[in-house]
C-alpha cells in the first residue's frame, strides 16, 4: 500500500467527459498526484480508451457485481446504485491517501496540498454548512471502511437519496469534531453560490482552487461558438470558470477523442 490519488467517478460518456476536462486540469496545474477513476459498464469502450491515455489507473465497478459478497446484500437496494458507485472509491486500497473529486468540478489553482489533510475532510455545502458537499474530500481508502458504510447505508439508507446524505450520516461528527477536516470554501466553490452570495464571489473569486458546477447545469450542456472558442450561455457570474472548462476542454480533450 502506498501512493496518492485524485479519484473521479463517470457512469457514462457524458459525465466521462467531465472526468477526462478534471484530469486535464490537474495536469494543467502540475499536480503530483495519481489520477484515477471509476466508471461502470454503462462507459463505452471508445471513452474507456480516452480514460486510459489520461488517467493512471481506471477501475470498472458494477454495483451488482454477484461474485462480491459485499454487493450481493446491496440487492436488496437498488436506490443506492449511484451513491454506492462513488463508495467503492474506498476500496482503491492501492493508494494510502485519496481526494474524491465529483466529474462536474474544475481545478482552478494547484491544490495538492489537500493531501496533507486527514479523512474526512470536506468544505462545507452552500446549501447547508453543517452538512459538507461531497463533491470534494479526503479520503483513506479501506475495505473495512468500505464494509462498514455498506452496513451502515443498508440499515439508514440516505436522507437526500445521494451519497451526500449518506456519507454525512456516516462522518456525522464532521462539522463539531475537528476543524482541520472543514476545508475552505474555495477547495469546493458551489456554483450556486452566485445567487446566494454574490459579493463574496466578487470578493474572494480569484481564490477559488476548486469550482464545482452542481446542480443540472453542466459546462459540457452549454453553449460554445466553436468559430470564436467563446462560452455563450450560461450563469454570466461564472463566465470566467466555464470559460476556462472550455478552453482546457477543446486544447486537451478534444483533439484526441475519435
Ligand atoms: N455521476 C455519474 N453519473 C450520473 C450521475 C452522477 O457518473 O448519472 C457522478 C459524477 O462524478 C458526478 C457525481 O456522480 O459529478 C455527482 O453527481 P452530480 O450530477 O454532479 O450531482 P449534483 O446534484 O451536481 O451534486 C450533489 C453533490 C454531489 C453529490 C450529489 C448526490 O454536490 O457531491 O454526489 O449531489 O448526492
Amino acid at each position: 500500500m502506498g501512493g496518492t490519488a485524485w479519484v473521479t467517478l463517470a457512469t457514462n460518456d457524458s459525465y466521462a467527459l467531465g472526468a477526462l476536462v478534471v484530469a486535464n486540469s490537474l495536469k494543467r496545474v502540475n499536480t503530483v498526484h495519481d489520477l484515477a477513476i471509476l466508471i461502470t459498464p454503462g462507459v463505452t469502450l471508445a471513452m474507456k480508451n480516452e480514460l486510459l491515455r489520461v488517467f493512471n489507473f481506471v477501475k470498472e465497478v458494477d454495483v451488482f457485481d454477484s461474485r462480491d459478497e459485499t454487493n450481493l446484500r446491496l440487492l436488496a437496494r437498488p436506490d443506492l446504485g449511484i451513491t454506492f458507485t462513488k463508495i467503492h472509491a474506498w476500496r482503491l486500497t492501492q493508494y494510502s491517501k485519496c481526494v474524491f473529486l465529483d466529474a462536474d468540478v474544475l481545478i482552478v489553482q494547484n491544490c495538492d496540498e489537500l493531501f496533507d489533510r486527514e479523512e474526512l475532510s470536506a468544505a462545507p455545502d452552500a446549501g447547508w454548512p453543517d452538512c459538507f458537499n461531497s463533491g470534494v474530500f479526503v479520503f483513506k481508502p479501506s475495505d473495512s471502511t468500505y464494509n462498514a458504510l455498506v452496513d451502515f447505508a443498508l440499515v439508514n439508507g440516505s436522507f437526500d437519496g445521494g451519497d451526500q446524505g449518506l456519507l454525512n450520516l456516516y462522518f456525522s461528527n464532521w462539522s463539531t469534531a475537528d476543524s482541520s477536516k472543514r476545508l475552505p470554501f474555495v477547495y469546493n466553490m458551489c456554483s450556486t453560490s452566485t445567487y446566494s452570495y454574490l459579493p463574496a464571489l466578487k470578493q474572494f473569486g480569484s481564490k477559488v482552487k476548486i469550482i464545482h458546477f452542481i446542480g443540472s447545469s453542466k459546462p459540457w450542456l452549454q453553449h460554445f461558438d466553436s468559430s470564436t472558442r467563446i462560452i455563450t450561455s450560461g450563469d454570466s457570474h461564472l463566465t470566467n470558470f466555464l470559460q476556462l472548462w472550455w478552453d482546457v476542454f477543446v486544447v486537451h480533450v478534444h483533439p484526441t477523442l475519435t
